[in-house]
């Protein structure tokens, strides 16, 4: 059996251990190593072995990390060309590697879009807070911020993980004035904050926005001070699976990052749980802004059917859900 290359285990395990994180910065990684597992293949010019190699590489990607669908967004985006009817494998990589470049360029062009449209979103003279670390949420408050309309930004630490540590060098190095603070200040700040903007990790069916632990909490704060919620989400975040009933599952991480292994080990009883993301429901989203346009939480289905029909009939016609791309290949 083949082994994947490198730069494909590298790119997994990056994902794993979240070196490489966010949820649109996954999908673009997973295609990439999708292109590289086959642009390296060199186990001959059997189209089924080639087939059952690039299967065993997308559910490698698959595994390493649970609740953002963008992952699975991509990695199917990317198969389709691997499951493309062919009887040479030259056709079968050109076509993986021109589909992984497109999944790329769009997702980059996306966040531009975003950027373009949220900005529109924001008031003059706002202060704005945001959670966890989120591309194309910073490019919506740098555009606006660029347009003069952002006085402030508040930068949650997000704990365990600290992403929004990233946010807030990110913002000074686009010249943002940020101030950090800890998760728990949410409330007490929410009476100076003119609009939440955050990211996505995945969107239901019906509007619900999973993503960073604490989302809920802020937009339920926001929601009670009348602050306006906007989610900066790229369409390839919107879940298919949620179509046919399936629940996000949602990631809990190592106890030990929300405290230290020696405190854990002197403290054998304690329980410690660490779930990585929350579901903040429809009702306190104002606006979700896409590539495509900015549409209620409830529109989210016309995102589902417009962009993502041809993997929910994917789904419903094969049961990928499981999304093991290894049992698809014929013996
Ligand atoms: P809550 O449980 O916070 O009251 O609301 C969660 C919202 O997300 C509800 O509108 C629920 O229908 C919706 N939702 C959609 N998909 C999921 C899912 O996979 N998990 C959870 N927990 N909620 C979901
Ligand atoms: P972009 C991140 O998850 C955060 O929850 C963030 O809001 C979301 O992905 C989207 O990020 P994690 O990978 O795609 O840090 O907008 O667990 O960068």
């Amino acid at each position: 059996m083949e082994a994947f290359p490198r730069e494909v285990v590298e790119i997994a395990e990056g994902i794993r251990s979240m070196k490489i994180r966010g949820a649109g910065k996954i999908a673009r990684s997973a295609a990439e190593a999708l292109k590289i597992a086959a642009e390296k293949y060199s186990g001959g010019r059997d189209v089924n072995v080639f087939r059952k190699y690039m299967a065993r590489a997308a559910d490698y990607l698959l595994s390493t990390r649970p609740t953002a669908v963008s992952l699975p967004n991509a990695v199917m985006y990317v198969m389709q060309a691997v499951f493309q009817p062919a009887d040479d494998i030259e056709v079968l990589r050109n076509s993986i590697i021109s589909t992984a470049n497109r999944f790329i360029n769009e997702s980059l062009e996306a966040v531009k879009r975003i950027a373009e449209f949220g900005s529109k979103r924001i008031k003059e003279n706002s202060v704005i807070l945001t959670h966890c670390h989120s591309t194309a949420a910073v490019s919506v408050i740098t555009e606006a911020y660029r347009q003069g309309k952002v006085v402030k930004v508040y930068s949650t630490e997000t704990r365990p993980f600290y992403q929004g540590r990233i946010t807030t060098r990110q913002l000074l190095e686009n010249g943002v004035p940020v101030v950090q603070i800890p998760d728990s200040a949410v409330r007490y700040i929410m009476h100076e904050i003119d609009h939440v903007v955050i990211g996505a990790d995945t969107i239901t069916s019906n509007g619900a926005v999973v993503n960073k632990i604490g989302t809920s909490q802020v937009a339920l704060a926001a929601h009670e001070a009348r602050v306006r919620v906007f989610v900066a989400a790229e369409t390839y975040k919107f879940s298919p699976m949620t179509v046919i009933g399936e629940l996000v599952p949602i990631e809990y991480r190592d106890p030990t990052e929300v405290v230290p292994a020696d405190w854990l080990e002197a403290h054998k009883n304690v329980k410690v749980l660490n779930p990585s993301f929350d579901v903040t429901p429809p009702e306190y989203i104002d606006a979700i802004i896409t590539e495509v346009g900015v549409i209620p939480p409830q529109a989210a289905i016309m995102i589902l059917t417009d962009r993502l029909g041809w993997a929910i009939d994917k789904i419903k016609q094969s049961g990928l859900t499981k999304l093991r791309f290894e049992d698809l290949v014929e013996e």
